[in-house]
Protein backbone atom coordinates (compact mmCIF):
# COMPACT_ATOMS: atom_id res chain seq x y z
CA UNK A 1 0.00 0.00 0.00
CA UNK A 2 1.26 3.22 -0.99
CA UNK A 3 0.33 6.67 1.11
CA UNK A 4 0.26 9.48 -0.92
CA UNK A 5 0.16 12.82 0.42
CA UNK A 6 -1.37 15.40 -2.36
CA UNK A 7 -3.45 18.09 -3.01
CA UNK A 8 -5.20 18.14 -6.57
CA UNK A 9 -2.70 20.75 -8.33
CA UNK A 10 -0.73 19.58 -11.54
CA UNK A 11 1.72 18.58 -9.64
CA UNK A 12 -0.51 16.11 -7.35
CA UNK A 13 -2.39 15.15 -10.23
CA UNK A 14 0.88 14.02 -12.14
CA UNK A 15 0.88 11.31 -9.46
CA UNK A 16 -2.84 10.30 -9.16
CA UNK A 17 -2.50 9.68 -13.23
CA UNK A 18 0.44 7.19 -12.75
CA UNK A 19 -1.08 5.43 -9.83
CA UNK A 20 -4.13 4.43 -11.86
CA UNK A 21 -2.19 3.48 -14.91
CA UNK A 22 -0.38 1.06 -13.13
CA UNK A 23 -2.87 -0.12 -11.15
CA UNK A 24 -1.28 0.12 -7.39
CA UNK A 25 -2.67 0.44 -4.59
CA UNK A 26 -2.66 3.87 -2.76
CA UNK A 27 -4.31 6.01 -0.22
CA UNK A 28 -4.63 9.49 -0.59
CA UNK A 29 -4.44 11.89 2.20
CA UNK A 30 -5.20 15.54 1.19
CA UNK A 31 -2.67 18.42 1.97
CA UNK A 32 -4.80 21.75 1.58
CA UNK A 33 -1.93 24.04 0.87
CA UNK A 34 -4.46 27.16 0.65
CA UNK A 35 -4.86 26.22 4.73
CA UNK A 36 -1.54 25.63 5.25
CA UNK A 37 -1.58 21.46 6.06
CA UNK A 38 2.24 21.25 4.21
CA UNK A 39 3.35 22.96 6.94
CA UNK A 40 2.25 20.58 10.13
CA UNK A 41 5.06 18.60 11.37
CA UNK A 42 3.60 15.37 10.67
CA UNK A 43 3.77 16.21 6.68
CA UNK A 44 7.16 17.68 7.28
CA UNK A 45 8.20 14.82 8.18
CA UNK A 46 7.31 12.81 5.04
CA UNK A 47 8.02 15.93 3.19
CA UNK A 48 10.60 19.09 4.49
CA UNK A 49 10.41 20.72 1.67
CA UNK A 50 6.65 20.86 2.69
CA UNK A 51 5.29 20.91 -0.94
CA UNK A 52 2.76 18.01 -2.27
CA UNK A 53 3.17 15.43 -3.77
CA UNK A 54 4.90 12.88 -1.76
CA UNK A 55 4.40 9.35 -1.26
CA UNK A 56 5.66 6.90 1.16
CA UNK A 57 5.42 3.24 -0.22
CA UNK A 58 5.02 0.38 3.05
CA UNK A 59 6.73 -2.22 -0.07
CA UNK A 60 9.79 -0.02 -0.86
CA UNK A 61 13.38 -1.05 -1.90
CA UNK A 62 14.64 -4.37 0.42
CA UNK A 63 10.51 -4.24 1.13
CA UNK A 64 11.52 -2.15 3.70
CA UNK A 65 9.01 1.12 4.14
CA UNK A 66 10.39 3.96 1.42
CA UNK A 67 9.51 7.84 1.37
CA UNK A 68 9.81 10.06 -1.72
CA UNK A 69 9.09 13.70 -2.47
CA UNK A 70 9.70 15.40 -5.84
CA UNK A 71 6.97 14.54 -8.45
CA UNK A 72 9.26 13.76 -10.91
CA UNK A 73 11.20 11.82 -8.96
CA UNK A 74 8.34 9.73 -7.68
CA UNK A 75 7.18 9.30 -11.23
CA UNK A 76 10.28 7.70 -11.96
CA UNK A 77 10.70 5.89 -8.83
CA UNK A 78 6.96 4.24 -9.40
CA UNK A 79 8.01 3.63 -13.13
CA UNK A 80 11.15 1.27 -11.39
CA UNK A 81 8.98 -0.29 -9.50
CA UNK A 82 6.50 -1.84 -11.46
CA UNK A 83 8.23 -1.89 -14.98
CA UNK A 84 5.63 0.62 -16.87
CA UNK A 85 5.70 3.58 -18.62
CA UNK A 86 9.79 4.44 -18.94
CA UNK A 87 10.30 2.62 -21.74
CA UNK A 88 13.90 0.47 -21.44
CA UNK A 89 15.53 0.86 -25.25
CA UNK A 90 18.02 4.04 -25.23
CA UNK A 91 16.20 6.51 -27.75
CA UNK A 92 12.78 6.12 -26.12
CA UNK A 93 14.45 5.88 -22.47
CA UNK A 94 16.37 8.97 -22.94
CA UNK A 95 13.56 10.78 -24.63
CA UNK A 96 10.94 10.15 -21.93
CA UNK A 97 13.82 11.62 -19.42
CA UNK A 98 14.58 14.78 -21.44
CA UNK A 99 10.85 15.64 -21.77
CA UNK A 100 10.11 14.60 -17.62
CA UNK A 101 13.29 17.27 -17.41
CA UNK A 102 11.66 19.39 -19.75
CA UNK A 103 8.43 19.48 -17.34
CA UNK A 104 10.10 19.36 -14.23
CA UNK A 105 12.44 22.40 -14.81
CA UNK A 106 10.66 24.62 -17.79
CA UNK A 107 6.77 24.01 -17.75
CA UNK A 108 5.71 23.55 -13.98
CA UNK A 109 8.36 26.23 -12.81
CA UNK A 110 7.40 28.88 -15.85
CA UNK A 111 3.41 27.73 -15.99
CA UNK A 112 3.61 28.29 -12.24
CA UNK A 113 4.78 32.01 -12.78
CA UNK A 114 2.19 32.57 -15.42
CA UNK A 115 0.09 31.44 -13.41
CA UNK A 116 1.05 33.54 -9.71
CA UNK A 117 1.26 36.62 -11.78
CA UNK A 118 -2.08 36.33 -13.82
CA UNK A 119 -4.57 34.85 -10.81
CA UNK A 120 -2.50 35.58 -7.54
CA UNK A 121 -0.09 38.25 -7.19
CA UNK A 122 -2.26 40.82 -5.15
CA UNK A 123 0.03 43.53 -7.23
CA UNK A 124 -0.71 44.03 -11.07
CA UNK A 125 3.21 43.85 -12.32
CA UNK A 126 2.86 43.63 -16.27
CA UNK A 127 6.38 43.20 -16.61
CA UNK A 128 6.31 39.78 -14.77
CA UNK A 129 2.81 39.09 -16.55
CA UNK A 130 4.49 40.05 -19.79
CA UNK A 131 7.48 37.44 -18.90
CA UNK A 132 5.53 34.55 -18.11
CA UNK A 133 3.11 34.52 -20.37
CA UNK A 134 5.76 34.61 -23.04
CA UNK A 135 7.05 32.09 -21.96
CA UNK A 136 4.31 29.81 -21.72
CA UNK A 137 3.46 30.47 -25.42
CA UNK A 138 6.84 29.44 -26.43
CA UNK A 139 6.98 25.87 -24.51
CA UNK A 140 3.92 25.58 -25.99
CA UNK A 141 4.94 26.00 -29.32
CA UNK A 142 8.20 23.48 -28.55
CA UNK A 143 5.47 20.79 -27.60
CA UNK A 144 3.19 21.88 -30.26
CA UNK A 145 5.77 21.24 -33.28
CA UNK A 146 7.18 18.28 -31.79
CA UNK A 147 3.70 16.84 -31.25
CA UNK A 148 3.79 17.45 -35.20
CA UNK A 149 5.51 14.65 -35.65
CA UNK A 150 5.37 12.06 -32.74
CA UNK A 151 2.10 10.98 -31.07
CA UNK A 152 3.37 11.36 -27.46
CA UNK A 153 6.45 13.62 -26.19
CA UNK A 154 8.56 10.29 -26.45
CA UNK A 155 7.48 8.69 -28.74
CA UNK A 156 5.20 6.59 -27.09
CA UNK A 157 2.64 7.15 -23.83
CA UNK A 158 5.10 7.40 -20.52
CA UNK A 159 5.65 9.28 -17.59
CA UNK A 160 6.42 12.15 -19.62
CA UNK A 161 2.96 12.70 -21.13
CA UNK A 162 1.90 12.46 -17.64
CA UNK A 163 3.64 15.30 -15.69
CA UNK A 164 2.81 17.09 -18.87
CA UNK A 165 -0.98 16.75 -19.28
CA UNK A 166 -2.11 17.79 -15.94
CA UNK A 167 0.29 21.50 -16.64
CA UNK A 168 -2.12 22.22 -19.88
CA UNK A 169 -5.37 21.84 -18.54
CA UNK A 170 -5.36 25.40 -15.91
CA UNK A 171 -6.28 27.80 -18.58
CA UNK A 172 -6.11 30.82 -16.80
CA UNK A 173 -1.87 30.70 -17.79
CA UNK A 174 -2.81 33.14 -20.97
CA UNK A 175 -2.91 30.82 -23.97
CA UNK A 176 -5.78 28.93 -26.26
CA UNK A 177 -4.74 25.68 -26.31
CA UNK A 178 -7.12 25.09 -29.62
CA UNK A 179 -4.71 27.41 -31.24
CA UNK A 180 -2.13 24.89 -30.86
CA UNK A 181 -3.06 21.95 -33.06
CA UNK A 182 -0.76 19.29 -32.26
CA UNK A 183 -0.62 19.89 -28.74
CA UNK A 184 -4.56 20.09 -28.95
CA UNK A 185 -5.07 16.79 -30.34
CA UNK A 186 -1.74 15.03 -28.16
CA UNK A 187 -3.63 16.88 -24.98
CA UNK A 188 -7.61 15.22 -26.07
CA UNK A 189 -5.64 12.02 -26.96
CA UNK A 190 -4.56 11.45 -23.17
CA UNK A 191 -7.75 13.02 -21.78
CA UNK A 192 -9.58 9.79 -23.05
CA UNK A 193 -7.64 7.87 -21.18
CA UNK A 194 -9.46 6.28 -17.98
CA UNK A 195 -6.45 6.12 -15.84
CA UNK A 196 -5.98 10.52 -16.23
CA UNK A 197 -9.48 10.81 -15.74
CA UNK A 198 -9.69 8.69 -12.45
CA UNK A 199 -6.75 10.56 -11.55
CA UNK A 200 -7.30 13.64 -12.62
CA UNK A 201 -10.54 13.08 -9.96
CA UNK A 202 -8.60 12.38 -6.89
CA UNK A 203 -9.61 14.76 -3.88
CA UNK A 204 -11.99 16.64 -6.20
CA UNK A 205 -14.96 16.51 -3.51
CA UNK A 206 -12.22 18.89 -1.33
CA UNK A 207 -10.79 20.96 -4.63
CA UNK A 208 -11.87 21.49 -7.92
CA UNK A 209 -8.88 20.03 -10.08
CA UNK A 210 -6.55 21.95 -11.68
CA UNK A 211 -8.64 25.01 -10.71
CA UNK A 212 -7.92 28.05 -9.46
CA UNK A 213 -7.41 27.81 -5.65
CA UNK A 214 -9.48 30.38 -3.69
CA UNK A 215 -7.22 32.52 -1.79
CA UNK A 216 -7.86 34.88 0.40
CA UNK A 217 -5.11 37.16 2.33
CA UNK A 218 -4.22 34.25 5.39
CA UNK A 219 -3.81 31.77 2.44
CA UNK A 220 -1.74 33.95 0.65
CA UNK A 221 0.35 34.57 3.31
CA UNK A 222 1.12 30.93 3.83
CA UNK A 223 1.79 30.35 0.31
CA UNK A 224 4.08 33.44 -0.83
CA UNK A 225 4.50 34.92 1.77
CA UNK A 226 7.60 36.24 3.84
CA UNK A 227 7.11 34.27 6.93
CA UNK A 228 7.79 31.50 5.31
CA UNK A 229 10.92 32.32 4.97
CA UNK A 230 11.21 32.47 8.38
CA UNK A 231 10.38 29.76 9.43
CA UNK A 232 11.98 27.37 12.21
N1 LIG B 1 9.16 20.57 -7.68
C1 LIG B 1 8.08 20.17 -6.83
C2 LIG B 1 7.06 21.27 -6.78
C3 LIG B 1 5.89 20.90 -5.89
C4 LIG B 1 4.97 22.09 -5.68
O1 LIG B 1 5.27 23.24 -6.06
N2 LIG B 1 3.83 21.83 -5.03
C5 LIG B 1 2.91 22.91 -4.73
C6 LIG B 1 1.52 22.58 -5.25
S1 LIG B 1 1.55 22.31 -7.00
C7 LIG B 1 2.82 23.05 -3.21
O2 LIG B 1 2.75 22.06 -2.51
N3 LIG B 1 2.88 24.27 -2.69
C8 LIG B 1 2.79 24.53 -1.31
C9 LIG B 1 3.83 25.51 -0.80
O3 LIG B 1 4.68 25.94 -1.59
O4 LIG B 1 3.77 25.85 0.39
C10 LIG B 1 7.47 18.87 -7.38
O5 LIG B 1 7.40 18.76 -8.60
O6 LIG B 1 7.07 18.01 -6.58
Amino acid sequence: MIDLYTWPTPNGIKVHIMLEECGLAYRAHGIDIAAGDQFEPEFLEVNPNNKIPAIVDDDGPGGRSYTIFESGAILFYLAEKTGKFFPIDPPHRHQTMQWLMFQMGGVGPMLGQANFFRKYCPEHVPYAIDRYTREVHRLYRVMNDHLAGHAYLAGVYTIADMAVWPWVTPYFQGVELEEFAHLARWYHEVEERPAVQRGFAVLSDRQTPGAEIEMDDAARERLYGRSQTHRG
